[in-house]
């Protein structure tokens, strides 16, 4: 039986939650613009990237014609100032409940810990919330060649690590994320509501539910 030997956690919305942010800033940038979107299709925009964030807001107001690319990466650039200004205050008071516990439990068992998200803030996130010491390795997206649902970060971590995809667990909320998990062969962990991590090997409702035996019991199962 093989034994797990890492865990890629996605950061937004698994650790924390950044997505308030990313929806107040995209908000605000394309009200600017005087275009506008809701709550509901912020769902859409989660664990994708910033400039694909932004052509699906643009494809939803039906703007998608009206900005050369030059103007895109200008007004993407915009929001991001935007966002780093909210995240500025970012504290460990801002991790979801239990996370520390988790971390120190896997670094008790001697499971390396990576952090697979495709936020380029992902680094300054980590060190505001005070845990940059139980991780091992975060992806650089810059060095990844497609973002989720394609296999290329989870992969990557796996790489960097020198494990085999089979001896790691993803941890994902978002649907393009359990994609790129289960694309990359690992064992897929969803937080979230069983129709939107619909692939997922073990479902927990929220991140505060996350719990390691459970995990551990199913990827076991999973492995044999
Ligand atoms: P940035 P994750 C993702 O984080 C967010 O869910 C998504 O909404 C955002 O567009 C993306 O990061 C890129 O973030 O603009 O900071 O590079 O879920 O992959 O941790
Ligand atoms: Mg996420």
């Amino acid at each position: 039986m093989g034994k797990l030997k890492a865990v890629v956690f996605d950061l937004d919305g698994v650790l924390t939650e950044t997505s308030e942010y990313h929806y107040f800033a995209w908000k605000k940038l394309v009200n600017e613009i005087g275009i506008d979107f809701d709550r509901e299709f912020n769902e859409n925009l989660k664990g994708v990237s910033r400039m694909e964030s932004f052509e699906r807001i643009l494809i939803h107001c039906g703007k998608q014609k009206e900005y050369t690319q030059e103007e895109k990466i200008k007004l993407a650039h915009k929001k991001n100032e935007m966002y780093k200004e909210m995240i500025k205050g970012i504290t460990p008071n801002d991790l979801f409940k239990g996370v520390v516990e988790l971390l120190e439990e896997l670094g008790r068992r001697n499971i390396k810990i990576a952090i697979g998200s495709v936020s380029r803030n992902a680094p300054g996130i980590i060190k505001g919330l005070g845990i940059e010491k139980y991780i091992d390795y975060i992806v650089d997206v810059d060095k990844i060649k497609q973002g989720k649902p394609a296999p290329d970060i989870f992969l990557n971590a796996s790489e960097v690590l020198m494990v085999k995809p089979e001896e790691c667990i993803g941890v994902e909320d978002a649907e393009v994320g359990i994609e790129a998990i289960k694309a990359a062969g690992m064992f897929a962990v969803g937080v979230g509501t069983e129709d939107k991590m619909y692939g997922a090997d073990i479902i927990f409702a929220s991140p505060e539910g996350l719990n390691l035996d459970r995990i551990l019991e199913a990827y076991e199962l999973w492995r044999k």
